[in-house]
Protein backbone atom coordinates (compact mmCIF):
# COMPACT_ATOMS: atom_id res chain seq x y z
CA UNK A 1 0.00 0.00 0.00
CA UNK A 2 1.31 3.50 -1.05
CA UNK A 3 1.55 6.27 1.82
CA UNK A 4 -0.36 8.94 1.80
CA UNK A 5 -0.48 12.29 4.09
CA UNK A 6 -2.54 12.93 6.62
CA UNK A 7 -4.51 15.92 5.04
CA UNK A 8 -5.95 13.86 2.35
CA UNK A 9 -7.92 11.55 4.82
CA UNK A 10 -10.64 13.81 5.20
CA UNK A 11 -11.43 12.69 1.18
CA UNK A 12 -11.00 9.08 2.12
CA UNK A 13 -13.34 8.27 5.01
CA UNK A 14 -14.26 4.52 4.74
CA UNK A 15 -11.14 3.35 2.85
CA UNK A 16 -8.46 2.05 5.02
CA UNK A 17 -4.44 4.04 4.02
CA UNK A 18 -0.99 3.66 5.12
CA UNK A 19 0.71 6.29 7.09
CA UNK A 20 3.71 7.59 8.66
CA UNK A 21 4.90 10.18 10.84
CA UNK A 22 5.63 11.58 14.38
CA UNK A 23 3.90 10.84 17.17
CA UNK A 24 2.78 14.03 18.85
CA UNK A 25 1.49 12.05 22.07
CA UNK A 26 -0.27 9.51 23.27
CA UNK A 27 -3.28 9.57 25.51
CA UNK A 28 -5.03 6.23 27.07
CA UNK A 29 -9.30 6.17 28.02
CA UNK A 30 -9.64 2.86 29.81
CA UNK A 31 -8.45 0.53 26.96
CA UNK A 32 -9.07 2.42 24.09
CA UNK A 33 -5.19 4.35 23.24
CA UNK A 34 -5.15 7.54 21.18
CA UNK A 35 -2.27 8.70 19.51
CA UNK A 36 -2.07 12.19 17.68
CA UNK A 37 0.08 11.09 14.88
CA UNK A 38 2.03 14.59 12.58
CA UNK A 39 3.94 14.66 8.99
CA UNK A 40 4.74 17.50 7.06
CA UNK A 41 0.76 17.91 6.39
CA UNK A 42 -0.58 18.12 9.06
CA UNK A 43 -2.41 16.20 11.93
CA UNK A 44 -4.66 13.38 13.00
CA UNK A 45 -5.94 11.31 16.23
CA UNK A 46 -5.65 7.80 15.92
CA UNK A 47 -7.73 5.35 17.95
CA UNK A 48 -6.02 1.69 18.89
CA UNK A 49 -9.12 -0.82 20.01
CA UNK A 50 -7.85 -3.66 21.97
CA UNK A 51 -9.55 -5.81 19.54
CA UNK A 52 -6.99 -5.42 17.32
CA UNK A 53 -4.18 -7.16 19.64
CA UNK A 54 -1.21 -6.91 17.60
CA UNK A 55 -1.35 -3.26 17.23
CA UNK A 56 -2.69 -2.50 20.86
CA UNK A 57 0.36 -4.23 22.01
CA UNK A 58 2.78 -2.52 19.71
CA UNK A 59 0.73 0.96 20.59
CA UNK A 60 0.99 0.60 24.34
CA UNK A 61 4.75 1.21 24.01
CA UNK A 62 4.63 4.25 22.02
CA UNK A 63 5.70 7.67 23.25
CA UNK A 64 5.99 10.84 21.88
CA UNK A 65 8.42 11.45 18.98
CA UNK A 66 8.29 7.73 17.93
CA UNK A 67 8.23 7.79 13.95
CA UNK A 68 5.30 5.14 13.72
CA UNK A 69 3.74 3.51 9.86
CA UNK A 70 0.38 2.68 10.63
CA UNK A 71 -2.36 1.11 8.67
CA UNK A 72 -6.25 2.38 9.45
CA UNK A 73 -9.65 3.10 8.41
CA UNK A 74 -10.45 6.52 8.09
CA UNK A 75 -13.67 7.24 10.05
CA UNK A 76 -15.95 10.30 10.46
CA UNK A 77 -15.95 11.25 13.90
CA UNK A 78 -19.35 11.98 15.55
CA UNK A 79 -20.74 15.44 15.53
CA UNK A 80 -19.46 16.19 18.96
CA UNK A 81 -16.54 14.57 18.69
CA UNK A 82 -14.97 16.72 16.20
CA UNK A 83 -11.61 19.06 16.69
CA UNK A 84 -12.78 21.91 15.00
CA UNK A 85 -9.08 23.79 15.49
CA UNK A 86 -7.46 21.19 12.17
CA UNK A 87 -8.53 20.64 8.87
CA UNK A 88 -8.66 16.84 9.79
CA UNK A 89 -10.56 17.08 12.78
CA UNK A 90 -13.86 15.63 10.83
CA UNK A 91 -12.24 12.36 11.09
CA UNK A 92 -9.93 9.68 12.77
CA UNK A 93 -7.90 6.49 12.04
CA UNK A 94 -9.00 3.13 13.58
CA UNK A 95 -5.57 1.48 13.55
CA UNK A 96 -5.32 -2.06 12.39
CA UNK A 97 -1.36 -2.29 11.96
CA UNK A 98 1.28 -0.09 14.04
CA UNK A 99 4.97 -0.69 13.31
CA UNK A 100 7.46 1.55 14.90
CA UNK A 101 9.72 3.16 12.55
CA UNK A 102 12.12 4.57 14.21
CA UNK A 103 12.58 6.05 17.69
CA UNK A 104 14.42 8.82 20.78
CA UNK A 105 16.76 7.07 22.10
CA UNK A 106 16.93 9.11 25.25
CA UNK A 107 14.09 10.85 27.61
CA UNK A 108 13.03 13.84 25.73
CA UNK A 109 14.58 16.71 27.35
CA UNK A 110 10.94 19.21 26.92
CA UNK A 111 7.88 18.21 25.81
CA UNK A 112 6.83 19.74 22.60
CA UNK A 113 3.45 18.25 22.23
CA UNK A 114 1.85 21.44 24.13
CA UNK A 115 0.54 24.08 22.22
CA UNK A 116 2.11 26.71 24.15
CA UNK A 117 6.00 25.77 25.00
CA UNK A 118 6.55 28.44 27.61
CA UNK A 119 10.40 27.73 27.60
CA UNK A 120 12.83 30.72 28.23
CA UNK A 121 14.99 31.47 25.41
CA UNK A 122 18.13 29.52 26.01
CA UNK A 123 15.93 26.26 26.44
CA UNK A 124 14.78 26.88 23.28
CA UNK A 125 18.04 27.37 21.65
CA UNK A 126 19.49 24.98 23.12
CA UNK A 127 17.18 22.02 22.33
CA UNK A 128 16.31 24.03 18.88
CA UNK A 129 16.55 20.37 16.97
CA UNK A 130 13.65 19.09 19.17
CA UNK A 131 11.68 22.53 19.68
CA UNK A 132 11.63 23.16 16.25
CA UNK A 133 9.40 19.89 15.76
CA UNK A 134 6.33 21.80 17.68
CA UNK A 135 3.70 22.87 15.95
CA UNK A 136 3.48 26.56 16.88
CA UNK A 137 7.21 27.06 16.51
CA UNK A 138 7.28 25.76 12.81
CA UNK A 139 4.48 28.46 11.86
CA UNK A 140 7.36 30.81 12.21
CA UNK A 141 9.31 29.12 9.50
CA UNK A 142 6.03 28.53 7.02
CA UNK A 143 5.40 32.32 7.58
CA UNK A 144 9.15 33.05 6.80
CA UNK A 145 9.15 30.66 3.56
CA UNK A 146 6.14 32.48 2.67
CA UNK A 147 7.80 36.20 3.36
CA UNK A 148 11.48 34.73 1.43
CA UNK A 149 9.29 33.92 -1.44
CA UNK A 150 7.07 36.32 -1.77
CA UNK A 151 9.86 38.36 -2.15
CA UNK A 152 11.79 36.56 -4.71
CA UNK A 153 8.30 36.88 -6.92
CA UNK A 154 7.51 40.20 -6.33
CA UNK A 155 10.71 41.47 -7.31
CA UNK A 156 11.24 39.25 -10.06
CA UNK A 157 7.81 40.56 -11.23
CA UNK A 158 9.53 43.78 -11.16
CA UNK A 159 12.71 42.91 -13.17
CA UNK A 160 15.07 42.32 -10.93
CA UNK A 161 17.25 39.57 -12.03
CA UNK A 162 18.33 36.80 -8.68
CA UNK A 163 22.02 36.72 -8.52
CA UNK A 164 24.68 34.99 -5.95
CA UNK A 165 27.53 37.23 -4.47
CA UNK A 166 30.33 35.93 -2.78
CA UNK A 167 30.72 35.84 0.96
CA UNK A 168 34.39 35.33 1.66
CA UNK A 169 35.81 38.99 0.64
CA UNK A 170 39.29 40.63 0.78
CA UNK A 171 37.47 44.03 2.01
CA UNK A 172 34.77 44.90 4.67
CA UNK A 173 31.71 45.96 2.66
CA UNK A 174 30.03 48.07 5.29
CA UNK A 175 33.01 49.88 7.24
CA UNK A 176 32.80 49.92 10.63
CA UNK A 177 34.15 47.22 13.38
CA UNK A 178 31.60 44.75 12.75
CA UNK A 179 33.60 42.58 10.48
CA UNK A 180 34.65 38.84 10.95
CA UNK A 181 38.20 38.56 9.77
CA UNK A 182 39.32 34.93 8.57
CA UNK A 183 42.25 33.48 7.62
CA UNK A 184 42.02 32.73 4.06
CA UNK A 185 45.12 30.03 2.96
CA UNK A 186 48.34 32.44 3.79
CA UNK A 187 46.19 35.69 3.79
CA UNK A 188 43.67 37.58 5.74
CA UNK A 189 39.35 37.87 4.21
CA UNK A 190 36.43 39.08 5.78
CA UNK A 191 32.98 37.74 5.72
CA UNK A 192 30.61 39.69 3.58
CA UNK A 193 28.57 42.27 6.30
CA UNK A 194 26.30 42.58 2.87
CA UNK A 195 26.28 42.00 -0.61
CA UNK A 196 26.56 46.03 -1.19
CA UNK A 197 29.42 46.08 -3.75
CA UNK A 198 28.65 43.10 -6.13
CA UNK A 199 24.83 44.50 -6.48
CA UNK A 200 26.27 47.63 -7.55
CA UNK A 201 28.63 45.79 -10.04
CA UNK A 202 25.38 43.85 -10.74
CA UNK A 203 23.76 46.79 -11.62
CA UNK A 204 26.40 47.75 -14.16
CA UNK A 205 25.46 44.57 -15.77
CA UNK A 206 21.90 43.49 -15.64
CA UNK A 207 20.61 47.02 -14.70
CA UNK A 208 18.32 45.36 -11.22
CA UNK A 209 19.58 43.01 -9.18
CA UNK A 210 18.36 41.07 -5.94
CA UNK A 211 19.79 38.84 -3.80
CA UNK A 212 18.45 36.36 -1.02
CA UNK A 213 21.81 35.51 1.21
CA UNK A 214 23.88 35.12 4.56
CA UNK A 215 25.35 38.53 5.76
CA UNK A 216 27.33 37.93 8.55
CA UNK A 217 28.07 41.10 11.55
CA UNK A 218 30.44 40.71 14.34
CA UNK A 219 28.15 42.69 16.43
CA UNK A 220 29.33 42.44 20.07
CA UNK A 221 25.95 43.13 21.44
CA UNK A 222 23.75 40.58 23.43
CA UNK A 223 19.97 42.25 21.88
CA UNK A 224 16.50 41.32 20.83
CA UNK A 225 17.09 42.16 17.17
CA UNK A 226 21.02 41.59 16.64
CA UNK A 227 22.61 37.83 15.29
CA UNK A 228 26.18 37.75 13.70
CA UNK A 229 24.39 35.77 10.96
CA UNK A 230 21.24 36.78 8.86
CA UNK A 231 19.48 36.33 5.59
CA UNK A 232 19.75 39.49 4.05
CA UNK A 233 16.62 40.92 0.98
CA UNK A 234 18.99 43.02 -0.77
CA UNK A 235 18.12 44.40 -4.13
CA UNK A 236 19.47 47.28 -6.48
CA UNK A 237 18.70 49.17 -9.25
CA UNK A 238 19.58 51.31 -11.69
CA UNK A 239 18.26 54.60 -13.62
CA UNK A 240 16.37 55.72 -10.64
CA UNK A 241 16.10 59.68 -10.48
CA UNK A 242 16.57 60.08 -6.92
CA UNK A 243 16.34 57.56 -3.81
CA UNK A 244 12.43 58.16 -4.02
CA UNK A 245 12.48 56.11 -6.62
CA UNK A 246 13.84 53.52 -4.49
CA UNK A 247 11.65 54.13 -1.70
CA UNK A 248 8.64 53.06 -3.87
CA UNK A 249 9.65 50.10 -5.04
CA UNK A 250 10.30 49.00 -1.44
CA UNK A 251 6.96 49.89 -0.62
CA UNK A 252 5.77 48.57 -3.50
CA UNK A 253 7.59 45.11 -2.32
CA UNK A 254 6.34 45.33 1.16
CA UNK A 255 2.60 45.62 0.10
CA UNK A 256 2.97 42.51 -2.34
CA UNK A 257 4.79 40.22 0.71
CA UNK A 258 2.12 41.35 3.51
CA UNK A 259 -0.64 40.64 1.59
CA UNK A 260 0.64 37.12 0.38
CA UNK A 261 2.04 36.34 3.83
CA UNK A 262 -1.58 37.58 5.19
CA UNK A 263 -3.37 35.50 2.67
CA UNK A 264 -1.34 32.18 2.52
CA UNK A 265 -0.61 32.00 6.33
CA UNK A 266 -4.13 32.15 7.89
CA UNK A 267 -3.52 29.47 10.41
CA UNK A 268 0.04 30.18 11.44
CA UNK A 269 -0.58 33.97 12.09
CA UNK A 270 -3.63 33.13 14.13
CA UNK A 271 -1.56 30.74 16.29
CA UNK A 272 0.43 34.03 17.61
CA UNK A 273 -2.82 36.00 17.42
CA UNK A 274 -0.83 38.37 14.60
CA UNK A 275 -2.84 40.64 12.35
CA UNK A 276 -1.41 41.69 9.46
CA UNK A 277 -2.62 45.44 8.01
CA UNK A 278 -2.43 46.39 4.41
CA UNK A 279 0.34 48.54 3.41
CA UNK A 280 -0.88 51.62 1.83
CA UNK A 281 1.43 54.84 1.17
CA UNK A 282 4.10 54.50 4.12
CA UNK A 283 4.68 57.85 5.44
CA UNK A 284 7.92 59.49 5.24
CA UNK A 285 10.01 61.73 7.08
CA UNK A 286 13.26 63.21 7.78
CA UNK A 287 15.29 62.01 10.74
CA UNK A 288 15.65 65.22 11.74
CA UNK A 289 11.72 65.80 11.54
CA UNK A 290 11.48 62.69 13.64
CA UNK A 291 14.33 63.49 15.93
CA UNK A 292 12.13 66.46 16.37
CA UNK A 293 8.47 64.90 17.34
CA UNK A 294 10.49 62.58 20.14
CA UNK A 295 11.88 65.93 21.30
CA UNK A 296 8.32 67.84 21.65
CA UNK A 297 5.75 64.73 21.95
CA UNK A 298 8.24 62.45 24.05
CA UNK A 299 10.87 64.45 25.64
CA UNK A 300 13.84 62.59 24.31
CA UNK A 301 16.73 63.92 23.51
CA UNK A 302 19.64 62.48 21.31
CA UNK A 303 22.79 64.11 22.19
CA UNK A 304 23.61 63.84 17.98
CA UNK A 305 21.33 64.06 14.38
CA UNK A 306 21.10 59.81 15.20
CA UNK A 307 18.03 57.73 16.49
CA UNK A 308 18.76 54.51 18.94
CA UNK A 309 16.42 51.35 19.55
CA UNK A 310 14.05 53.50 21.71
CA UNK A 311 13.56 56.81 19.36
CA UNK A 312 12.41 53.77 16.79
CA UNK A 313 10.00 52.76 18.63
CA UNK A 314 8.49 55.51 20.16
CA UNK A 315 8.79 56.95 16.75
CA UNK A 316 6.22 54.09 15.29
CA UNK A 317 4.61 54.33 17.94
CA UNK A 318 3.34 57.91 17.00
CA UNK A 319 3.29 57.13 13.00
CA UNK A 320 0.89 54.36 13.78
CA UNK A 321 -1.48 57.32 16.31
CA UNK A 322 -0.99 59.76 13.96
CA UNK A 323 -1.19 57.84 10.44
CA UNK A 324 -2.07 54.79 11.26
CA UNK A 325 0.37 52.77 9.63
CA UNK A 326 2.79 50.37 11.07
CA UNK A 327 5.51 51.10 8.44
CA UNK A 328 7.58 54.47 7.84
CA UNK A 329 10.42 55.64 6.11
CA UNK A 330 12.77 58.02 7.77
CA UNK A 331 15.45 59.48 5.39
CA UNK A 332 18.28 62.00 5.35
CA UNK A 333 20.73 60.46 7.33
CA UNK A 334 23.73 62.60 8.04
CA UNK A 335 27.02 61.94 6.02
CA UNK A 336 28.60 60.45 9.04
CA UNK A 337 26.71 58.02 10.28
CA UNK A 338 26.42 56.23 6.92
CA UNK A 339 28.83 54.18 4.63
CA UNK A 340 31.00 55.84 2.45
CA UNK A 341 28.96 54.77 -1.21
CA UNK A 342 25.76 56.62 0.29
CA UNK A 343 24.95 59.63 -2.34
CA UNK A 344 25.25 63.33 -0.36
CA UNK A 345 21.92 65.43 -0.33
CA UNK A 346 22.56 68.47 -1.78
CA UNK A 347 22.92 69.55 1.89
CA UNK A 348 26.52 67.62 1.74
CA UNK A 349 25.69 67.08 5.89
CA UNK A 350 22.78 64.58 4.73
CA UNK A 351 22.93 61.73 2.36
CA UNK A 352 20.05 60.59 0.13
CA UNK A 353 19.40 57.42 2.32
CA UNK A 354 16.71 55.88 4.17
CA UNK A 355 15.87 53.63 6.92
CA UNK A 356 12.80 51.62 6.72
CA UNK A 357 11.07 50.71 10.48
CA UNK A 358 8.26 48.71 11.40
CA UNK A 359 6.52 48.00 14.37
CA UNK A 360 8.97 49.41 16.18
CA UNK A 361 12.33 48.31 14.60
CA UNK A 362 14.28 49.02 11.70
CA UNK A 363 13.74 46.06 9.01
CA UNK A 364 15.89 47.91 6.03
CA UNK A 365 18.26 50.71 5.42
CA UNK A 366 18.83 51.64 1.14
CA UNK A 367 19.32 55.30 -0.54
CA UNK A 368 21.07 56.15 -3.58
CA UNK A 369 24.54 55.54 -4.18
CA UNK A 370 27.58 57.90 -5.45
CA UNK A 371 27.85 56.17 -9.13
CA UNK A 372 30.55 58.94 -10.32
CA UNK A 373 34.53 57.44 -9.83
CA UNK A 374 35.99 61.37 -8.79
CA UNK A 375 33.26 61.67 -5.66
CA UNK A 376 33.51 58.18 -4.78
CA UNK A 377 37.11 58.27 -4.06
CA UNK A 378 36.82 61.58 -2.72
CA UNK A 379 34.12 60.30 -0.47
CA UNK A 380 36.24 57.41 0.63
CA UNK A 381 39.04 59.12 1.69
CA UNK A 382 36.85 61.84 3.21
CA UNK A 383 35.49 58.22 5.31
CA UNK A 384 39.77 57.24 5.56
CA UNK A 385 39.59 54.66 3.13
CA UNK A 386 41.74 53.89 1.02
CA UNK A 387 41.04 53.32 -2.44
CA UNK A 388 43.92 51.41 -3.47
CA UNK A 389 42.31 48.86 -0.97
CA UNK A 390 38.98 49.11 -2.90
CA UNK A 391 40.41 48.57 -6.65
CA UNK A 392 38.23 46.39 -7.79
CA UNK A 393 34.94 47.95 -6.53
CA UNK A 394 35.84 51.09 -7.90
CA UNK A 395 36.33 49.37 -11.49
CA UNK A 396 32.75 49.22 -11.42
CA UNK A 397 32.92 53.12 -11.64
CA UNK A 398 35.60 53.42 -13.91
CA UNK A 399 33.87 51.49 -16.62
CA UNK A 400 30.85 53.90 -15.86
CA UNK A 401 27.38 52.69 -13.97
CA UNK A 402 24.03 54.74 -14.04
CA UNK A 403 22.62 56.53 -11.45
CA UNK A 404 21.62 53.86 -8.77
CA UNK A 405 20.33 52.77 -5.47
CA UNK A 406 19.01 50.18 -3.75
CA UNK A 407 18.00 48.51 -0.34
CA UNK A 408 19.15 46.07 2.05
CA UNK A 409 16.13 44.22 4.27
CA UNK A 410 16.71 41.71 7.58
CA UNK A 411 14.28 39.17 6.58
CA UNK A 412 14.45 37.59 10.25
CA UNK A 413 13.33 41.06 11.80
CA UNK A 414 10.37 41.16 9.41
CA UNK A 415 8.78 38.10 10.99
CA UNK A 416 9.56 39.19 14.47
CA UNK A 417 7.76 41.70 14.32
CA UNK A 418 4.64 40.57 12.75
CA UNK A 419 4.56 37.69 14.95
CA UNK A 420 5.41 39.96 17.89
CA UNK A 421 8.16 37.50 19.07
CA UNK A 422 10.50 38.65 21.63
CA UNK A 423 13.71 37.86 20.27
CA UNK A 424 14.79 37.40 16.03
CA UNK A 425 16.53 34.65 17.25
CA UNK A 426 13.54 32.65 17.50
CA UNK A 427 12.87 34.01 14.21
CA UNK A 428 16.10 31.77 12.70
CA UNK A 429 16.23 27.76 12.84
CA UNK A 430 19.80 28.18 14.45
CA UNK A 431 20.75 31.32 15.02
CA UNK A 432 24.63 32.50 15.92
CA UNK A 433 24.82 35.05 18.36
CA UNK A 434 28.16 35.96 20.81
CA UNK A 435 27.70 33.33 23.07
CA UNK A 436 25.81 31.07 20.44
CA UNK A 437 27.96 28.83 17.64
CA UNK A 438 25.56 25.83 18.41
CA UNK A 439 23.56 24.07 17.68
P1 LIG B 1 22.35 47.78 7.13
O1 LIG B 1 23.68 47.58 7.72
O2 LIG B 1 21.48 48.81 7.76
O3 LIG B 1 22.47 48.17 5.59
O4 LIG B 1 21.58 46.38 7.13
C1 LIG B 1 20.36 46.23 6.45
C2 LIG B 1 19.32 45.54 7.31
O5 LIG B 1 19.81 44.30 7.78
C3 LIG B 1 19.28 44.02 9.06
N1 LIG B 1 20.39 43.83 10.01
C4 LIG B 1 20.43 42.87 10.95
N2 LIG B 1 19.57 41.91 11.26
C5 LIG B 1 19.91 41.08 12.27
N3 LIG B 1 21.07 41.15 12.95
C6 LIG B 1 21.98 42.11 12.66
N4 LIG B 1 23.14 42.15 13.33
C7 LIG B 1 21.67 43.03 11.62
N5 LIG B 1 22.33 44.06 11.07
C8 LIG B 1 21.54 44.54 10.10
C9 LIG B 1 18.43 45.18 9.46
C10 LIG B 1 18.97 46.28 8.59
O6 LIG B 1 17.99 47.27 8.34
N6 LIG B 1 24.27 47.72 2.48
C11 LIG B 1 23.25 48.29 3.33
C12 LIG B 1 21.88 48.20 2.70
C13 LIG B 1 21.73 49.04 1.45
O7 LIG B 1 21.94 50.27 1.58
O8 LIG B 1 21.37 48.50 0.40
C14 LIG B 1 23.24 47.55 4.66
O9 LIG B 1 23.76 46.47 4.81
O10 LIG B 1 17.09 44.87 9.14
Amino acid sequence: MERILIDETPKLIGQVVKLQGWVNIRRDHGKLIFIDLRDRSGKIQMVIIPDKEDAHRAAKEIRSEYIIEVEGLVKARPGGAKNEKIPTGGVEIEVERLDVISKPEVELPVDISVEELNLNLDTLLDNRTLVLRNEKVKAIFKIYAEMIGAYARIVKQEGFLEIKTPKILDSATEGGANFFKIKYFDKDAYLAQSPQFYKQAGVGIFERVFEVGSVFRAEPHYTTRHVNEYIGLDAEMGFIGGFEDVMAELEKVMAYVMVEVSRNCQNELEAYGAQIMPVEKIPRMKLTEALDILDKEYGKKMDEVDIDAEGERLICEWVKKNHNSDFVFLTHYPTNIRPFYSMPSPDPQYTETFDLLFMGVEIASGGQRIHNYGQLVASMKKHKLDPEEFRHYLDIFKYGIPPHGGWGLGSERIVQKILGLGSIKEAILFPRDVKRLTP
